[in-house]
């Protein structure tokens, strides 16, 4: 049987660029989002280029009762997840807190901590009875620095970080690996999301300079995944060449 991986977040970005290389490696996969057109999209053409198999998990991480449903529904089989990777994520607004919009938020809470949490609080039950299994979650350079207007985003990925740590601690008995991956900049839709669809604010984020693309961190996921089983690597800091820090990128590089 192969080996299972399950990624949140897969219809675009770092959880597209995973599921790309988990297939090539030959893992079949359960693909979770909201768009179901784009997942749909997706597994089709994961299936065909590396005849693998692909479970379309239509969710929205925050719907804590609707995500159950829908995850324990899948078979047995389906349910033994080798790796789980908690990378559905967003921001929304870049705003100092006085103007901040506090259903931005909401949604930004609900999904990068709670969210993670309720899918976490599900998978790590399927990989307890099997004592292995490796969860990755997506943090940020946003949970190691914070920035201005960062407040309520930077706040979620810290929260990640501290949820990380945590987990390794309290699923140690089980055998089961925690890694947080905290990437700097990425160009992928994450500020088209953040800035509410202004493509022309989103392009400027990573003008002048080199970022890194979704498979950069795919490519440093499959290297963790990869290690032998008595070696973990628990934390992983991955910047452009051109980003010091959250807030120090040399332009025009
Ligand atoms: P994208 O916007 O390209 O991808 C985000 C993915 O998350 C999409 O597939 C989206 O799918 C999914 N998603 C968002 N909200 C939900 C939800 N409520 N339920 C289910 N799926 C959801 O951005 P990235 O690939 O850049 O982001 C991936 C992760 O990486 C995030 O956690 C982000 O915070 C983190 N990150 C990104 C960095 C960057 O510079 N890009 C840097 C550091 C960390 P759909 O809309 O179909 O549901
Ligand atoms: C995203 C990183 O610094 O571009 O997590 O907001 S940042």
């Amino acid at each position: 049987m192969s080996k299972i991986a399950l990624i949140t977040g897969a219809t675009s970005g770092i959880g597209e660029a995973c599921a790309h290389i988990f297939a090539q490696q030959g893992y079949n996969l359960i693909l979770l989002a909201r768009r179901e057109d784009r997942l749909a999209k997706n597994a089709h053409q994961l299936e065909d280029k590396y005849a693998i198999t692909v479970k379309q998990i239509i969710a929205d991480v925050r719907d804590k009762n609707s995500l159950s449903a829908v995850l324990e529904i899948l078979p047995d089989d389906w349910k033994n997840v080798d790796v789980l990777i908690n990378n559905a994520g967003l921001s929304q607004g870049l705003d100092p807190i006085d103007k901040g919009n506090t259903s931005d938020w909401d949604t930004m809470i609900d999904t990068n901590v709670k969210g993670l949490l309720y899918v976490t609080k599900i998978v790590s039950n399927w990989m307890i009875p099997h004592q292995k299994g490796h969860i990755i979650n997506i943090g940020s350079i946003a949970g190691k620095e914070v920035y201005p207007n960062g407040n309520v985003y930077c706040a979620t990925k810290h929260a990640v970080d501290a949820l990380s740590k945590a987990m390794r601690i309290d699923l140690l008995p089980y055998g089961i690996k925690v890694t947080e991956i905290n990437p700097g900049m990425v160009e992928t839709e994450f500020s088209i999301v953040r800035f509410k669809g202004d493509e022309e604010r989103a392009k400027k984020v990573y003008e002048s300079f080199e970022p890194l693309i979704a498979d950069d961190i795919a490519d440093a996921i499959w290297y963790v995944v990869s290690r032998p089983k008595h070696v973990n690597i628990n934390d992983m800091l991955i910047m452009p060449t051109a980003q010091a820090t959250a807030t120090i990128v040399n332009k025009n590089s």
